[in-house]
C-alpha cells in the first residue's frame, strides 16, 4: 500500500483566514487525511504558513511591525485557530523557515546548471514617492482582461488571470496610492518555463491528471494551449529566500529575494523536513519526497486560482532540476465559497473569519456545513439561512436527536447498560444490509475525494438510523413486550457507536462524544466492516453507558438575526 502524503495549499501570512480559504484547502485535505488514517494508511498532511511576498511585508506594515516578528505572531495566530478546528496536520510549518530557504536555494542552483535560469533585465514600476520597485502585491491598478479595479499586480482576484504589474491601467502604489510611477530597468532571474513545456505536457499526460477533477485538469491545460511564459522568479523586496550569492553574487547583493510561487511550493517539501528534523531518527522527509514516485501517492488541495502554480509552474520547477523529486499524483481542486453571492475576502475583511466562527459555535457545526456544500462542482455561497438548516436538520435533528433519544429513553426504561431483548429479527436484518450498502457509497465517495456525495451518505446512514427507530418505536413496543424494546434500544446503539467512527473524519469532536458514551473495554476499531455493520454488535448488552450533553443546540431565528448583523447578510454584502 502507497504511503499517503497530503499538502493543502499554504494560506497567506497575512492576517487570520476566512472560511472560504479554509473550505477549499486545509478542512477537506483533514477529512481525507482523517479518513485514510481511520482506514488504516500511512499518512503525512502538511501544511504551512506561505510567509513571503508582498502580502506579508504589506500587512506587516499596517500592523506597524517587522515583518519577521509579524510573521512569527500570525503563524502562531493561525496555527491555534486550526488547531480550534481540529485540522490535524501532522506538521505546520513556516515557509520562512531554514529549511525551505535552503531547499528553495538549491532548486535553483540545480535549474540554473541545467539551464532553465536566465537573468534578464526587465522593465519594473518604479514608486518614485516609495523610492522602491512595486513588485506584485504592491501595485494595484484595474485589471485589462476584466476591467476590476483592484486587481493586484502578479493575479486579478476577480478572473484570477495572472498579470504582470505593467499590465495595469491606471496603476497605483499599494503603500502610499501614488500615481507617481515610471518604468525602470531591472535584473531578474526568469525561470524558462518554455523550454520545460514539452517535459510538463508529458508529465502531465503521464501522470492520471485525466482523473483528476475537470476544474484542475482544464485550468492545467489551458494555461499548456496558452503555452508556457518565462517567468521572473526574483523580487525586489526585503522579506524572502535570498538569491544565494555564490550562484549569483550581483544579483545577491541588490538584495533579490525569490518571488514567493518559486518557494511556496517548495516549503512542502521544506516544512516534511521541518518536520522531520524535530525527530530525525524516526522520521526521514527524504522518503516521502525523493525517489518516492511509486511508494507514495501525493494528493494536493487547493482553490482553482491555485491551480496553475501547482500543476504547471511548480512540476515544471521540479522536473528541471533533474532530480527525482515527487510530483503530485491527484489535485483537488475547489471553486470559491462566496458569501452572499459577493467574495470572501481577507484584505476587504468581507465574510466569517476562522477565529469569528469558533467563538459563535463549536469546529463541528462549520466543518460539517462547509464540506457538506463544498465549491466541488461549481461557487458555493455562504448563507445564514442555508448555514442553520444544514446545522438544524443533519446535526441537531438527525444525529443529535437520534443520539439523545435512543440513550436518554434506554436509561430510563432499562438503566445504565445496554439492553440485551430478542435476537435480531428481519427488521434488523433489512437496517443491517441498508447500513452495509450506505457504508460502501460513503467509502467509494470518500476514496475518490467526492465530499459532497460523502456527506449525503453519511447522512443516509444518519437517517437509517431513525427511519428503524420510527418504524419500531421502541416508546410502543415496551407496552407490550420489553425484550422488542430492548432489542430495538441495543440495536440503536451499535448504530450511534458506528456513526462515531464513520463521522470522524467529518465531526471529530461529536463522534468522540459519542463513541466514549459507550465504556466499552479495548474499542479501538478505527473503520467498520460490511459485516459489522451487517451484524451492528460491537456493542453487547451489558455494556456501560451514559447519555453525553445534548451533541447539537439548533440556531434560532434569534441567532440568525443577530449574525446577520453582525457579519452581514443579503441586503448588505455587494455582488462579486
Ligand atoms: N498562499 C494561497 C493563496 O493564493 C497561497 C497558496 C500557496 S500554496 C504553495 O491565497
Ligand atoms: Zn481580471
Amino acid at each position: 500500500m502507497a504511503r499517503q502524503l497530503i499538502t493543502s495549499a499554504l494560506p497567506y501570512i497575512n492576517g487570520i483566514k476566512h472560511l472560504g480559504n479554509m473550505v477549499g484547502s486545509m478542512l477537506p485535505a483533514d477529512v481525507y487525511a482523517r479518513y485514510l488514517r481511520q482506514r488504516g494508511e500511512e499518512v503525512l498532511y502538511i501544511c504551512a504558513t506561505d510567509e513571503h511576498g508582498t502580502p506579508a511585508e504589506l500587512a506587516a506594515k499596517d500592523a506597524g511591525l517587522p515583518v519577521a516578528e509579524f510573521c512569527a505572531q500570525q503563524h502562531e495566530a493561525q496555527k491555534a485557530i486550526y488547531e480550534g478546528f481540529q485540522l490535524s496536520f501532522d506538521y505546520f510549518g513556516r515557509s520562512s523557515s531554514r529549511q525551505n530557504r535552503e531547499i528553495t536555494q538549491e532548486f535553483a542552483r540545480e535549474l540554473n546548471r541545467n539551464g532553465f535560469i536566465e537573468e534578464r533585465a526587465i522593465r519594473q514600476v518604479y514608486s518614485l514617492d516609495d523610492e522602491r520597485f512595486l513588485p506584485d502585491r504592491y501595485i494595484v491598478g484595474t485589471c485589462p482582461h476584466c476591467g476590476y479595479d483592484k486587481a493586484r499586480g502578479d493575479q486579478c482576484e476577480n478572473c484570477t488571470r495572472v498579470l504582470d504589474p505593467t499590465d495595469l491601467i491606471e496603476p497605483r502604489s499599494a503603500v502610499s496610492g501614488s500615481s507617481r510611477l515610471e518604468v525602470r530597468e531591472t535584473k531578474h532571474l526568469f525561470l524558462l518555463q518554455s523550454k520545460l513545456q514539452p517535459e510538463v505536457e508529458a508529465w502531465l499526460a503521464g501522470n492520471g491528471s485525466k482523473d483528476w477533477p475537470t476544474l484542475a485538469s482544464s485550468i492545467a491545460h489551458k494555461w499548456l494551449t496558452e503555452g508556457l511564459q518565462d517567468r521572473a522568479i526574483t523580487r525586489d523586496l526585503e522579506w524572502g529566500v535570498p538569491v544565494p550569492a555564490d550562484e549569483w553574487p550581483e544579483l545577491a547583493a541588490e538584495g533579490k529575494v525569490f518571488y514567493v510561487w518559486f518557494d511556496a511550493p517548495i516549503e512542502y517539501i521544506g516544512a516534511t523536513k521541518e518536520w522531520s528534523d524535530l525527530e530525525p531518527a524516526s522520521r526521514d522527509w527524504r522518503s516521502w519526497w525523493y525517489e518516492a514516485d511509486e511508494s507514495v501517492r501525493y494528493t494536493e488541495f487547493m482553490a482553482k486560482d491555485n491551480v496553475p502554480f501547482h500543476t504547471v509552474m511548480f512540476p515544471a520547477t521540479q522536473l528541471g532540476t533533474r532530480a527525482p523529486w515527487k510530483k503530485v499524483d491527484y489535485v483537488k481542486a475547489f471553486n470559491w465559497l462566496n458569501y452572499y453571492g459577493g467574495k470572501f475576502s481577507t484584505s476587504q475583511r468581507r465574510g466569517i473569519f476562522t477565529d469569528a466562527a469558533l467563538e459563535l459555535l463549536p469546529a463541528d457545526y462549520w466543518r460539517y456545513f462547509l464540506i457538506a456544500n463544498a465549491p466541488e462542482s461549481d461557487d458555493t455561497s455562504f448563507t445564514w439561512e442555508l448555514f442553520s438548516s444544514s446545522v438544524n436538520k443533519d446535526l441537531a435533528d438527525t444525529l443529535g436527536n437520534f443520539v439523545n433519544r435512543v440513550l436518554s429513553f434506554s436509561r430510563k426504561r432499562f438503566g445504565d447498560e445496554v439492553p440485551a431483548g430478542h435476537a435480531a429479527g428481519d427488521a434488523e436484518r433489512k437496517l443491517g444490509d441498508e447500513v452495509a450498502r450506505l457504508l460502501g457509497e460513503y467509502e467509494e465517495h470518500m476514496d475518490s475525494l467526492q465530499f459532497r456525495k460523502a456527506a449525503q451518505a453519511l447522512r443516509a446512514l444518519w437517517s437509517a438510523g431513525n427511519a428503524y427507530l420510527e418504524e419500531k418505536a421502541p416508546w410502543l413496543e415496551i407496552k407490550t413486550d420489553q425484550d422488542a424494546a430492548a432489542l430495538t434500544l441495543r440495536t440503536a446503539m451499535n448504530l450511534i457507536h458506528l456513526y462515531a467512527i464513520l463521522s470522524e473524519p467529518f465531526i471529530p469532536a461529536s463522534a468522540k462524544a459519542m463513541r466514549s458514551a459507550f465504556a466499552l473495554d479495548g474499542d479501538t476499531a478505527s473503520w467498520v466492516t460490511a459485516d459489522q455493520a451487517r451484524a451492528l454488535d460491537a456493542v453487547p448488552a451489558g455494556t456501560a453507558f451514559t447519555v453525553p450533553p445534548v451533541l447539537f443546540a439548533k440556531i434560532t431565528e434569534e441567532d440568525l438575526e443577530s449574525y446577520r448583523e453582525r457579519f452581514g447578510g443579503a441586503e448588505e454584502s455587494p455582488a462579486a
